[in-house]
């Protein structure tokens, strides 16, 4: 499988009425998001990555080729360093494309796996639950985590939640598989 960037939209205008299926990887600002796209390309500079928060400003468009579903790589939310302004243009950006996506299959919620459930993903999975929108629970960073911080996590998860969240690294490239899979049968 390979992963094409196909479109880069910074604003509303620039957003794609695309018809075939998405699926978006959301989550708060260093979560890994853009790190599990090369992960899941297995390529190491498709999408850009950085230490410092804030990194993905604009929704990219990558077709999964050669199945035809797109993922979707997200600015992140909760930022704290970014202009008032800036914040205010990338939630109106994150939001209608989020709520006016007809084609749009599931929210991939990336979680990190170090830290206890954070207001922001909470508020996210509300959100899209309020749009009917199914959420692929990820934990990332899992690298950093030992097998009883991975097992806590997957439990806290999975009593707000209701699904138990599947583990990943795009380090180490563990879950990779797995997460290919559940992708795939939430797009098709
Ligand atoms: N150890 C480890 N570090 C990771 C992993 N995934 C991402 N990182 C690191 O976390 C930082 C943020 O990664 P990004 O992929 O840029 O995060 P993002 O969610 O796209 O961030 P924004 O674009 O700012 O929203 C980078 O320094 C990555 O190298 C992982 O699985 N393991
Ligand atoms: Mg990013």
């Amino acid at each position: 499988m390979e992963l094409v960037l196909e479109n880069t939209a910074y604003t509303i205008d620039q957003l794609l009425a695309l018809t075939e299926p998405q699926i978006a990887l959301a989550g708060r600002s260093n979560v890994g998001k853009s790190s599990l796209i090369n992960a899941l390309a297995g390529r190491k500079k498709l999408a850009k990555v950085s230490a410092t928060p804030g990194k993905t400003r604009s929704v990219n468009f990558y077709r999964v080729v050669p199945i035809g579903f797109y993922l979707v790589d997200l600015p992140g939310y909760g930022y704290a360093r970014a202009s008032h302004e800036e914040r205010r243009k990338w939630a109106s950006l994150l939001e209608h494309y989020l709520t006016k996506s007809q084609s749009l299959k599931a929210l991939a919620l990336l979680l990190d796996c170090r830290l206890t459930p954070q207001k922001l993903d909470l508020e996210l999975a509300t959100f899209a639950a309020s749009c009917s929108l199914p959420v692929l629970p990820v934990l990332t960073k899992a690298d950093k985590c030992s097998q009883r911080e991975r097992a806590t996590r997957q439990k806290e998860w999975q009593n707000i939640l209701g699904t138990r969240p599947m583990l990943t690294s795009s380090s180490s490239r563990l879950g990779m598989d797995e997460l290919w899979q559940s992708l795939q049968t939430a797009a098709c």
